[in-house]
């Protein structure tokens, strides 16, 4: 018999996770810690068990039906297994629901479930953000027929009674300039607002609820003028007559999510509030989608570095195992501190999400999720194309070839960096908010991150280049032109300073306990450098492009 390479194995996503666990150890106490470790276990399981599923089954993809046998018009769409079963496995877990207990800690243990169970849902967990933003813009609108019309349902523990709710924003004129939006609202005869337009991506359209955006007839030009509306999809078992949809996308990447071409043919809405500013009134709905994307690119991290890792053991060449020769050893080490910064990161802004919302944040913790909610999304996000594609490096031929499961990995990740806002439309929309004193609010409380620390050439790294990404923006700051083209550098280089400082407090803790790896990692990340600012160059790029 020639030669076998034995293929990678997943170890429990979960009882494997030294970084969640501690992070866990470190933020909860023992009675929550004990209590969360029920659904986190069992999340884990499901997540083990679909990585072995995928590997001896084949990839289904959504399967859209338009017309019945009878020539009635059905738009039946057909899921993939994760997505069948994930309305049961999610409620029983309280995915979403875990999130809005009265707790400081919901979100944390929230977005713990989200970060076990995405791999394995198949993108079912982009639905789930919309309507985890969805409840919280609802909450935030003060709206109370709605609250107690939809909330239930959108928290609900019970897949029968468990709806799940759409974003439509996005339509042919902008993805991220939603001030161009054409859907319009008008009311009926009996005053009901009815919606007629054309969405373009639409990734819940099996839900049973969505927000959407539209102008109100007769409403203003741009932005301002754009109203929030809620909708019901369902009447019944049948989809309501109103929403048509056109076809399923055919993507580079999250093939099983079944995003749909709509149009809206005068669908009831009601209004969240007031007939303006709607994109005001989403904003709390987008800051929870991209909290959802930042887990979700470091989930997509964490399985690629798992699967790089337990193949290096396994794989020999040139005599020895991977993990055993220089250069593979420092490329996976590489990304490994790489990826406990960005875990870092994306689970401060989960937790700090969640003691903000609870009341139990200062205003300066306020102005620095405000910050770091998009630093977290566009940093992440870009990683993971880099984590992702570095892994499949690390199988080499292997990692190109489809039912290894691998280039699914880096097909999937480069969505991260597109939906939920573009990395520049996510850097300019940091310079919103350090419009306000948040940089002032983050150097603050990444002092305090760094308190006790003692790795100095870590701290004055940080410290440093926060001071010199202050002195960027006093240089820079007054030209608005100047502050856009070089806003994607001063995001990299603050967020790369915050997971930084924030993997120097896990540090801190970690050596406590006996625990030198995410010191190590702290090391690695800072000695890779830290200030991304870039002197924009107006003149060269006008050159260069003409
Ligand atoms: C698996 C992972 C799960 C992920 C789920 C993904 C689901 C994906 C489905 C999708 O729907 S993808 C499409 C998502 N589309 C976008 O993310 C839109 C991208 N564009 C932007 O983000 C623009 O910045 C935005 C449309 C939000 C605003 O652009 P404008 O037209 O220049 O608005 P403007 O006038 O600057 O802001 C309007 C108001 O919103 C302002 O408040 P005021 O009215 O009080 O002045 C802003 O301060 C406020 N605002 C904007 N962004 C905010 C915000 N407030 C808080 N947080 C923010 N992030």
């Amino acid at each position: 018999m020639a030669f076998l390479q034995d293929a990678p194995q997943l170890a429990h996503p979960y009882r494997s996770d030294r970084l969640l666990l501690s992070l866990l150890d470190r933020v909860l106490p023992a009675e929550r810690r004990a209590a969360l470790d029920v659904d986190l276990d069992a999340l884990g399981d499901y997540a083990l068990l679909a990585w072995q599923r995928a590997g001896t089954t084949t990839r289904g993809k959504p399967v859209l039906t338009r017309w019945g046998a009878w020539g009635q018009r059905i738009d039946r769409i057909e899921l993939t297994t994760a997505w069948r079963e994930g309305p049961q496995l999610t409620t029983r877990h309280a995915v979403i629901a875990a999130g809005h207990a009265g707790h400081g800690h919901a979100r944390l243990e929230e977005f713990a479930r989200v970060y076990l169970y995405h791999l394995a849902s198949e993108f079912y967990t982009c639905p789930l953000a919309m309507t985890d933003g969805a409840a919280t813009a609802l909450k935030a609108s003060g709206n109370a027929d709605l609250i107690e019309r939809v909330l239930p349902h959108f928290l609900s523990r019970d897949a029968s009674s468990f709806w799940l709710s759409g974003q439509w924003m996005t339509e042919t004129t902008g993805g991220s300039d939603v001030g161009n939006t054409e859907t319009v609202a008008r009311q009926d005869g009996d005053g009901q607002w009815r919606l007629h337009g054309r969405k373009w991506f639409s990734s819940a359209v099996v839900g049973e609820a969505a927000l959407a955006l539209a102008r109100p007839e007769g409403a203003g030009a741009g932005t301002g003028a754009l109203a929030l509306f809620y909708v019901e999809t369902m009447d019944g078992e049948q989809r309501k007559p109103e929403l048509v949809i056109d076809r399923l996308k055919d993507k580079l990447g999250t093939q099983e999510l079944p995003t749909a071409e709509i149009h809206l043919d005068g669908l009831p809405a009601w209004p969240l509030g007031e007939l303006a500013h709607g994109v005001r009134q989403v904003a709390p709905m987008l800051n929870i989608t991209r909290s959802w994307n930042a887990i979700c690119a470091v989930a997509s991290m964490a399985r690629a570095i798992s699967l790089a890792r337990d193949f290096a053991t396994r794989r020999q060449a040139f005599g020895r195992p991977l993990i055993e020769q220089p250069l593979h050893a420092q490329t996976l080490a590489d990304m490994q501190a790489q990826f406990e910064a960005a875990f870092a990161l994306a689970f401060e802004v989960a937790h700090l999400l969640g003691r903000v919302e609870q009341g139990e944040a200062s205003p300066e913790e306020a102005a620095v999720l405000r910050l770091l909610t998009p630093l977290a999304k566009l940093w992440t996000g870009k990683l993971a194309v880099k984590i992702c594609s570095e892994a499949l490096e690390c199988f080499g031929g292997a990692g190109y070839i489809e039912d290894t499961g691998l280039p699914q990995l880096l097909r999937d990740a480069q969505v991260y960096a597109i939906w939920e806002g573009t990395t520049n439309v996510l850097s300019l929309d940091s310079l919103r908010a350090l419009a306000g004193d948040s940089l002032g609010a983050l150097r603050t409380t990444t002092a305090r991150w760094l308190d006790g620390n003692d790795d100095m050439h870590a701290v004055s790294a940080i410290r440093q280049t926060l001071d010199a990404a202050a002195r960027w923006l006093d240089q820079h700051g007054s030209e608005r032109g100047m502050l856009e083209a070089g806003a994607r550098g001063l995001a990299f280089t603050l967020a790369r300073c915050a997971a930084a400082a924030l993997l120097a407090r896990q540090a801190t803790w970690s050596k406590r306990h006996g625990d030198l790896r995410p010191a190590a990692a702290l090391q690695r990340f800072v000695n890779r450098g830290l200030d991304r600012l870039v002197t924009p160059d107006a003149d060269n790029a006008s050159l260069l492009l003409g």
